[in-house]
């Protein structure tokens, strides 16, 4: 039995988390049985969501998820790569993950009006895993201080928000290049990668943070029909 603990799917969007909806739509792929549930993090070797139940274990890492499955997979997605799709997808996995990731955080918390968009869901998901209404207001104030003073040292919340935009702009417009006319990055058939583009992509696409990142994807016919035609096929 498979299991993916999770936060709460909100707008038109799959998860909160691009995370979440990444390891979500892998599974899709795969076409296996599984069940969604909203938890809190306790299960997670790193505190962090996404995490995997197979029975009665827990995987954490929406990356060690992944190559679990593939493993134990008769038919893995990425078996009929070769070395230089490989090489191109783990480094499109990174700078998705590591960068474009930190430049849509920067969105949800250093932006106040960001901010005040992703809170409501964010209370919806604690009050689902059953925190007191009492603790909500503090809750608000402390997320939103352990975020900025992440991205603070990570760096991007030392970003204004033009080069935070140029920079978000930048990697899609190389997801664009990278997937040019093709239906999937490597070609006619979803592969781990696509995984993760869709869960950032739609997250992006399919949510209410407006402004000059969610307009140049718009702009990106090949990405917007490549998230259409996941949803549509998989969802
Ligand atoms: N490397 C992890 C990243 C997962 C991650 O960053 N999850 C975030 C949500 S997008 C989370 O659970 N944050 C809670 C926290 O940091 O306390 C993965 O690939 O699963």
């Amino acid at each position: 039995m498979l299991v993916l603990h999770k936060f709460v799917s909100a707008w038109d969007v799959a998860d909160i988390s691009p995370f979440c909806i990444k390891v979500e739509t892998y599974l899709r792929f795969i076409d296996v049985k599984f069940e969604l549930r909203t938890t809190n993090n306790r299960r997670s070797q790193t505190s962090k969501l996404p995490v995997l139940q197979i029975d009665d274990e827990y995987v954490s890492d929406s990356n060690q998820i992944i190559a679990r499955l593939e493993r134990q997979s008769q038919s893995s997605l990425d078996a009929s790569l070769n070395e230089s799709q490989r090489i191109t997808g783990r480094l499109l996995r990174s700078a998705i993950e590591q960068d474009f990731y930190f430049l849509m955080m920067w969105h949800y918390y250093q932006d106040e009006q960001g901010f005040e968009i992703y809170w409501p869901e964010l209370k919806r998901y604690c009050c689902e895993i059953g925190v007191r209404p009492w603790l909500l207001p503090f809750v608000k104030k402390a997320v939103r201080r352990k975020f900025l003073k992440v991205l603070h040292a990570q760096g991007t919340g030392r970003k204004n928000r033009e080069e935070v935009e140029e920079e978000a702009c930048e990697i899609l417009s190389l997801i664009a290049s990278i997937l040019a006319n093709k239906s999937f990055i490597h070609g006619e058939k979803p592969t781990t990668i696509d995984a993760t583009v869709y869960g950032f992509l739609s997250r992006v696409l399919f949510s209410p943070f407006e402004g000059k990142v969610k307009d140049h994807l718009q702009k990106q016919d090949n990405l917007v029909n490549y998230c259409k035609r996941i949803q549509t096929n998989y969802y």
